[in-house]
C-alpha cells in the first residue's frame, strides 16, 4: 500500500512539474509572439489559466489522499480511559499506529468501571505528546495525521451507565459523531472499536432506529464494524439483540459473573491476571520490560502508565486491524494478531449477562506450541501465539517517535512469488515461494511456513501433534508440501511469516490458500 502510494504521489509531483512546464513554455511563446502580456486582458488571461492550474492542483491532492484513504480501515475507538490506567496505555499504542487508520473518532465513555464519568481530556493529553513526535513518525512511514486533526475528533459521550443513558434526550457529541460518520459518502465500512461499554453507539443506532425508516437502518447497521472488550455495560447485549445483522467481534461476558477470564481478549497479557493461562512470554508484556523498550522513549513514552492489572486488555480491537498481511478484517475466523473468532450463536453461559439470540464473532480455539514447549488449546493462544511480533512492532514504533531513519528498523516488505489462491487435489506437491521479499533497511529475512489448521474447512487429524501437515523446507525461502489425504477436503490455510534481523526484530506475513477439491 505504502510503496502504491510512493508512486502514486510521485506522478502527482510529475502533473506539478507538467504543470510548471507548460506555464513557463506558454509564457515564452507570449514574449516570443509579442503578445504585450502587461494588457489588463492578456494578465487576466493569464490570471485565470493560473487559477485553473491551481484549483487541477487541489483537485489532483484531494483525489489522491482519497485514494490513498480507500485502503485504510475506518476507526472510531470508544475508551472508559481513566477507569485505570490501560485505556491510557492502548490510546498511546494506538496513536503509534495513526496512520495505518483512517481515524474518524476518539470518544471518551463510561464503563461499568467508570459510571459517572468521562475523561476526554487525558486522550487529550495523549494526543498532545503525540503532536510532538508526529513529525519524526512521519520519517518512517507516510500518512501521520496532525494532532489538530485528531484533537478535532476527539469528543465525549454521556457521563452516564449503560442502556440509562439510550432513549429520547440522551444524544451526545460522540453519538453524533458516529451517526455522520457513518452517514459519509464513503462506500468502506466504519470500525467502532469499544474499549469500555458501548452505549454511545447504542444510543446512535437507537436515534437512526426511531427515525428512519427499515430500509435506512438496514443501510446504516451494513456500515458498521463493532469489536467490544466483554461486555462492559448492559448495552452489549441490547445491541446484538436489537440489531441481529449487526457485525459484531466479541467474548460475551461481563466482569461481576467472571466474564474476563473467559474472554480471548485476555490473551494479550493476562498470563497471571484475569486470563491466568500458561504458554506466552509474560516478560515483555510486564512491567520492567514496559520500562525500558517503551515508556523511556519520548513524549509519548512518557505518557504509558505503569500497568495496575494488566497490559492494554483493549488492544487486541485494534491489533486486529492492522495491515501486516496476517489478518483478514472481513474474515475474524482467518486470525490475526487480534485473535481468532468463529460466527454462531453460543451457549448461555454463567458469566453472560443474558442468553444470546443470535450469532456473532465470538471465541474460537487454537493449538500453540508455548513458550514452555508445551501445546496449549484456547481462545487466549489465538493472540499470545504473536506476542513476540506485536511486541516488538511496538517497540520499533516508538523508536520511530524519536530516532531517525537509520537509527531504527522497519518491517520486511513480503512477495509471494506464487498465487495466493491455488486449486490442488489430495497428493498434489505445492510449491511455496517468497522469493522477491526485501527489508528497507537491507536486513537478512529469515522464513516460516505453517500450516495454520483450525483456519479453512480442509481437515486432517491432529490425536498426535498439533502440527499435522510436514512442510519440506520449512524454514527457507522455498518450501514444499504434499497435500495429504483427508476424510474431509476444503480450504487449507498457509502462513508465511518473515522475520528481520533488525534491532528489534520486524515480522510481515502473506497467506496462501489452497482449495483441495
Ligand atoms: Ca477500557
Ligand atoms: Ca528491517
Amino acid at each position: 500500500m505504502m510503496q502504491k502510494s510512493g508512486a502514486l504521489l510521485r506522478s502527482f509531483a510529475f502533473d506539478e512539474t507538467i504543470g510548471t512546464v507548460l506555464l513557463l513554455r506558454w509564457w515564452n511563446f507570449a514574449v516570443f509572439c509579442g503578445i504585450e502580456i502587461f494588457n489588463p486582458d492578456t494578465f487576466n488571461f493569464i490570471l485565470m489559466k493560473i487559477f485553473k492550474l491551481l484549483i487541477i492542483i487541489v483537485f489532483c491532492q484531494v483525489f489522491i489522499s482519497k485514494l490513498f484513504a480507500q485502503n485504510k480501515p475506518r476507526v472510531i475507538v470508544l475508551t472508559d480511559i481513566e477507569n485505570e490506567p490501560d485505556d491510557a496505555m492502548s490510546t498511546v499504542r494506538f496513536l503509534t499506529y495513526a496512520n495505518q487508520f483512517d481515524i474518524e473518532g476518539l470518544i471518551a465513555t463510561t464503563s461499568v468501571h467508570q459510571k459517572n464519568k468521562v475523561a476526554s481530556w487525558r486522550l487529550r493529553e495523549i494526543i498532545e505528546a503525540y503532536g510532538k513526535v508526529q513529525p519524526n513518525l512521519s520519517l518512517h512511514e507516510e500518512g501521520y495525521p496532525k494532532a489538530e486533526k485528531l484533537l478535532s475528533l476527539t469528543k465525549d459521550g454521556r457521563a452516564d451507565y449503560g442502556m440509562h443513558a439510550v432513549g429520547k434526550g440522551m444524544d451526545s457529541e460522540g453519538s453524533e459523531l458516529i451517526i455522520h460518520s457513518v452517514d459519509r459518502a464513503d462506500s468502506r465500512p466504519v470500525w467502532v472499536l469499544v474499549w469500555g461499554g458501548p452505549n454511545c453507539l447504542a444510543q446512535a443506532l437507537w436515534k437512526v432506529k426511531n427515525t428512519r425508516n427499515a430500509n435506512e437502518l438496514e443501510k446504516f447497521v451494513s456500515k458498521l464494524r463493532v469489536y467490544t472488550i466483554s461486555d462492559q455495560d448492559d448495552s452489549g447485549p441490547w445491541l446484538r439483540k436489537t440489531f441481529p445483522r449487526l457485525f459484531y467481534i466479541a467474548s460475551p461476558g461481563v466482569h461481576e459473573l467472571g466474564g474476563y477470564h473467559h474472554a480471548t481478549w485476555s490473551g494479550i497479557s493476562g498470563d497471571k491476571f484475569h486470563g491466568r493461562f500458561a504458554g506466552g512470554n509474560f516478560k515483555i508484556v510486564d512491567n520492567p520490560w514496559l520500562d525500558t523498550h517503551i515508556r523511556s522513549k519520548g513524549p509519548l513514552g512518557q505518557q504509558y502508565p505503569f500497568a495496575k492489572f494488566l497490559m492494554e486488555g483493549d488492544t487486541p480491537s485494534f491489533l486486529y486491524l492492522i495491515n501486516n498481511g496476517l489478518g483478514s478484517s472481513e474474515n475474524p475466523n482467518w486470525g490475526s494478531w487480534g485473535g481468532r473468532y468463529e460466527f454462531y450463536q453460543p451457549r448461555t453461559e454463567k458469566w453472560f449477562s443474558e442468553p444470546e439470540t443470535r450469532p456473532l464473532w465470538t471465541d474460537a480455539e487454537d493449538e500453540v506450541m508455548g513458550a514452555d514447549s508445551t501445546w496449549h488449546t484456547g481462545n487466549k493462544p489465538t493472540i499470545w501465539r504473536w506476542r513476540e511480533a506485536f511486541q516488538n512492532d511496538f517497540v520499533a514504533r516508538m523508536d520511530w517517535s524519536i530516532k531517525s531513519y537509520k537509527d531504527a528498523n522497519h518491517p520486511p516488505v513480503v512477495k509471494l512469488s506464487g498465487e495466493k489462491y491455488i486449486k490442488a487435489k489430495v497428493g498434489d506437491t505445492i510449491h511455496l515461494s517468497a522469493a522477491g521479499s526485501t527489508d528497507p533497511d537491507g536486513n537478512t529475512l529469515s522464513y516460516q511456513w505453517f500450516y495454520y489448521p483450525e483456519v479453512g474447512t480442509f481437515t486432517v487429524s491432529t490425536a498426535r501433534t498439533g502440527n499435522p501437515l510436514t512442510i519440506e523446507n520449512v524454514n527457507q525461502e522455498k518450501a514444499w508440501f504434499t497435500v495429504p489425504k483427508s476424510s474431509r477436503l476444503g480450504t487449507m490455510h498457509i502462513i508465511l511469516a518473515v522475520t528481520d534481523n533488525g534491532n528489534p526484530t520486524l515480522t510481515r506475513y502473506e497467506r496462501v490458500i489452497v482449495a483441495v477439491e
